[in-house]
């Protein structure tokens, strides 16, 4: 099997088009007339449902943000009769207010539907054994890969994420073909069955399916060849249903965007303006056929590039980029913007396993910049001269890749916290700082 569904995933790009304004007509008229705010939206910028033609006519239409929604929660943009939602899933709200979003069957048909098809670009049929260790429940990871699955008729282990003993017993007894999880709970793993002498070789995985945080291409090679197997990204957000609104390809050459269920535009982060193809720029996605819980130009925070160039898989949707750093993930540190992209760059090609912290604090009105990084049992065992020759090698590389240098702290094996979800892997106090001042601000 090659495409889920091969007459949709390889539509002449005209085609496309012609079935996303025809969508869009629809799905628009569907928003203005159930959710409030955006038709108050709407009104304010001068927009009528009836200007909206055709996807030529989507600038027209005012942006959402995440703000919009926390605005509204949890009801504000529910856009059918609670009674027709059959499901709801969560954002953590670890930076502020939750957004629920709701679903009809319908809805999390099509979303299952663009799991699956993720899965089958990764090589999976109903001969694979699909091991989900993406959190269940609230997060998206697991109910959507375990839909996706379903619907390929891959046999499921629903493991959710974490008991790592336990995944391995059943990633061996059961014979697990295709992993998905966090990339960094498959490092993870994929460190825990070198730890009881299990070889890449000897464990069943051939593929690996893997997003919801942002990863580098220096970190999937080091995936694949701990676990022995290609690793395939996926991209989604909760707001737009989950994972699955991207997928890669055995190509390994950008995630396709399921363009019959969303349209992608890349916009000036800054301006709003919508920029061509090929720029860099913030990703706005408008759904095309979601009824619970339909979003327009709905701003996603995540940068990156989209391509059109024809893609040797045969498939037709447009590429996005990795999308290496939010807008809101990139740190200013005495004045300079840094990625945490760019430092996993860095440790991985310098031999370092992606096991590191990103420490950023204020000290006397000056941010300080620290970064820990895991040393394996060999680099441990050896001298302090030799570690503090590694330290100085890996400040000089941060600072030719970043512009300023860090303080580099290599640690013991092990010492900093594994993550069995999204990695936590930037420490900035002086955020926590500024949030408690804004909490007792409020309080006041
Ligand atoms: O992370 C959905 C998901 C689950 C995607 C499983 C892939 C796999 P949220 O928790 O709402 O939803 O977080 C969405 O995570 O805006 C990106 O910043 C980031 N993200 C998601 N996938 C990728 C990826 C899920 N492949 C936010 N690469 C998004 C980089 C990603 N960042």
């Amino acid at each position: 099997m090659k495409y889920f569904q091969e007459k949709t995933e390889t539509m002449a790009p005209e085609e496309i088009r012609k079935l996303q304004s025809e969508k869009l007509v629809r799905q628009v008229r569907h928003v203005y007339e159930h959710v409030e705010p955006y038709r108050w939206k709407m009104d304010e910028a001068g927009v009528r449902p009836e200007d909206i033609r055709g996807v030529e006519d989507l600038p027209k239409l005012p942006f959402l943000t995440k703000g919009d929604l926390r605005d509204e929660y949890p009801w504000g943009f529910l856009a059918v009769p609670r009674k027709d939602c059959v499901r709801i899933q969560s954002t953590s709200g670890t930076t502020g207010r939750r957004v629920v979003a709701f679903y009809t069957q319908h809805d999390v048909d099509l979303w299952e539907e663009c799991c699956a098809r993720a899965i089958v670009a990764a090589g999976g049929s109903e001969e694979d054994v699909v091991q989900v260790a993406y959190g269940y429940g609230l997060f998206t990871g697991g109910p959507g890969l375990n839909g996706g699955s379903h619907k390929v008729g891959c046999l499921t282990l629903p493991m959710s994420s974490g008991n790592t003993d336990r995944q391995i017993q059943f990633m061996m007894d059961l014979g697990a073909t295709i992993l998905c999880c966090t990339p960094s709970y498959a490092a993870y793993l994929g460190e825990s069955l070198r730890e009881r002498g299990i070889s890449p070789e000897d464990n069943p995985l051939r593929a690996g399916i893997f997003g919801a945080e942002p990863w580098t291409e220096e970190m999937r090679r080091s995936i694949e060849k701990t676990l022995g197997i290609k690793a395939y990204d996926i991209y989604g957000l909760t707001e737009t249903s989950g994972p699955g609104v991207a997928f890669e390809c055995a190509e390994q050459a950008g995630m396709h965007i399921n363009e019959d269920h969303f349209i992608a535009e890349v916009i000036d982060p800054d301006t709003g303006e919508v920029l061509p193809e090929g720029s860099r720029g913030e990703l706005v996605f408008t759904s095309l056929d979601k009824e619970a819980f339909p979003l327009l130009r709905y701003r996603t925070r995540d940068i990156c590039i989209l391509s059109r160039r024809k893609c040797a898989c045969g498939r037709t949707f447009v590429r996005m980029t990795k999308p290496m750093g939010r807008s809101d993930d990139m740190l200013i540190i005495r004045g300079v913007n840094v990625f945490p992209s760019q430092i996993e760059t860095v440790l991985l090609k310098e031999g370092y396993a992606p096991n590191y912290q990103i420490v950023v604090d204020r000290v006397n009105n000056s941010d300080t910049f620290d970064i820990l990084v895991e040393m394996d049992e060999a680099m441990f065992g050896d001298t302090v001269s030799a570690v503090t020759g590694r330290e100085k090698a890996l400040v000089a590389a941060m600072r030719a890749m970043l512009g300023i240098g860090p303080a580099v702290h290599l640690v013991a094996p092990h010492s900093i916290q594994r993550s069995e979800g999204k990695a936590v892997r930037v420490i900035d106090k002086r955020k926590l700082v500024t949030e408690d001042e804004n909490f007792l601000n409020r309080k006041n």
